[in-house]
């Protein structure tokens, strides 16, 4: 796991260096290309804001701080593992802790992943007291611990009496835009989707139709007490957080009796079964929802490793569609055919440098090629978009631009497509080949 943890960061410098090094690259290319394509590319590539930020959070991020809020037993634990990818010891802080809230940090090796304010709810506590001053503190507590995000968790199958939890978020919410004078994100978390009827369907590529629509209604039903509540939610996700584990000899482990191993045992505890539902979508709209810049990225980071990598990539191949579609929306005729193939050439080096392989624009322009030609492709989707137009124009005067634009971002995704699954996935070129083909036709 360590020697892993070194590969990756160096496989992100990697491509840092790639990105850092862009001006002079972009110098060295053939003198065929004319000075002023090569100051628009630079200005392009150095310039965007978020490929600059993304670069810049390779080395400045921080684990994001989330405050869980949900009963004991909801799968607040469970959720953190299911985030990460893998069992992440939970590592108590000394700052703790109330009566009802622990704050931890959440560790892999020695990696920091999160910070973590885990409290019961309101509903719980109140049982413990109820006197004011407990609320007092206990949101005083949340209010220093200034997290990123609140992730409310509630049970997909049992529908408890939410109103006092509900309510007590919102005071807390109220309380951090008063101290912060921003707004706190609210996610809403309905977790255990897998034990919604039929409860026997646990893959979650296997759920039926009649499950996926229960664990909708869930969701409805909670959002309607939300919004009666007048609390303002980011986004409100059903996932399954469901992991079974084994010991990393093969022996499958029940939850309850993870915490009587020893702690390197526990280190290398291996997923045994992935039930995972809608996990990613919990990731991005986290990821939406966090404002803050270096726990974006420390949220980015703290997946499983390989899931990174992945994620990183996936950010760039989005990065450099836009920046293509904004290069096909410049009135400079023929020069962004030029552009258009050395963006996509150097989206294929970042990508190749991710994967750990020495990268340069010859290698990248070697890949695009034998995908289809790069003068061929830059050419045939230029010529696509420009016969588009040209029919589009007569129907609705005026709509060409947008059309090649739109060209422009589908050719440089599916580019990425491809290099992803070669580079990263490890797959054949000519699966390379078929995935750029069907990224093609999904997206027109
Ligand atoms: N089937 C299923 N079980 C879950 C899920 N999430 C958590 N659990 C189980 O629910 C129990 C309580 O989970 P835990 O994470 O400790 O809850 P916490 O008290 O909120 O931290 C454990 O036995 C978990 O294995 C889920 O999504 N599906
Ligand atoms: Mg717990």
């Amino acid at each position: 796991m360590k020697d892993d943890n070194v590969k990756i960061e160096q496989r992100l410098q990697n491509m840092k260096n790639i990105y850092l090094k862009a001006g002079k690259i972009l110098d060295e290319l053939p003198d065929a290309i004319p000075s002023k394509i090569r100051v628009t590319l630079k200005e392009k590539i150095l310039g965007d804001s978020d490929l600059k930020k993304l670069m810049e959070g390779i080395d400045e991020h921080r684990p994001p701080r989330l405050f869980l809020i949900g009963r004991t037993g909801v799968g607040k634990s469970s959720l953190i593992n299911a985030i990460c990818g893998s069992y992440a010891a939970a590592i108590s802080d000394v700052r703790s802790c109330t009566e009802t809230a622990e704050i931890y940090q959440c560790k892999e090796g020695s990696r920091v992943l999160m910070e973590i304010l885990d409290t019961r709810g309101f509903a719980e506590s109140e049982s413990l007291d109820s006197s004011v001053s407990a609320e007092e503190m206990l949101i005083e507590q949340i209010n220093e611990f200034s997290p990123d995000c609140a992730i409310m968790m509630l049970n997909c199958t049992h529908r408890d009496d939410v109103n006092a939890d509900v309510a007590f978020l919102k005071r807390v919410t109220s309380r951090y835009a008063d101290v912060n004078k921003i707004r706190l994100p609210v996610i809403v978390v309905v977790n255990k989707a897998d034990e919604m009827a039929p409860s026997r369907f646990k893959d979650p590529d296997e759920y039926p139709q009649i499950k996926k629509e229960k664990i909708k209604e869930a969701v409805q039903y909670y959002k309607g007490i939300i919004v009666r509540n007048g609390l303002k939610i980011d986004d409100i996700i059903a996932v399954s957080s469901l992991i079974d584990w084994k010991t990393a000899d093969g022996m499958p482990i029940d939850a309850e009796s993870i915490a009587n191993l020893p702690k390197k045992d526990i280190e290398n505890l291996q997923m045994d079964f992935d039930g995972r539902y809608n996990i990613d979508e919990l990731l991005n709209a986290l990821e939406h929802a966090i404002l803050d810049f270096e726990a974006q990225m420390g949220l980015r980071m703290a997946v499983r490793l390989d899931e990174v990598i992945h994620r990183i990539a996936s950010h760039l191949k989005s990065v450099f569609s836009t920046l293509s579609a904004t290069v096909a929306l410049t009135p400079v005729p023929v020069s962004d055919i030029y552009i258009l193939s050395i963006l996509q050439a150097f989206l294929v080096a970042l990508i190749a440098s991710l994967s750990g392989r020495d990268a340069d624009l010859d290698t990248a322009k070697e890949f695009i090629l034998s995908l289809g030609g790069v003068a061929g492709l830059g050419y045939s989707f230029r010529l696509i978009a420009q016969q588009a137009s040209k029919l589009l124009n007569v129907f609705w005067p005026g709509s060409g631009s947008a059309v090649s634009s739109t060209v422009a971002y589908l050719g440089t995704n599916a580019i990425g497509e491809a290099a992803i699954s070669y580079y990263i996935d490890g797959k054949t070129i000519e699966e390379a080949k078929k995935k750029f083909e069907q990224a093609k036709k999904e997206n027109s």
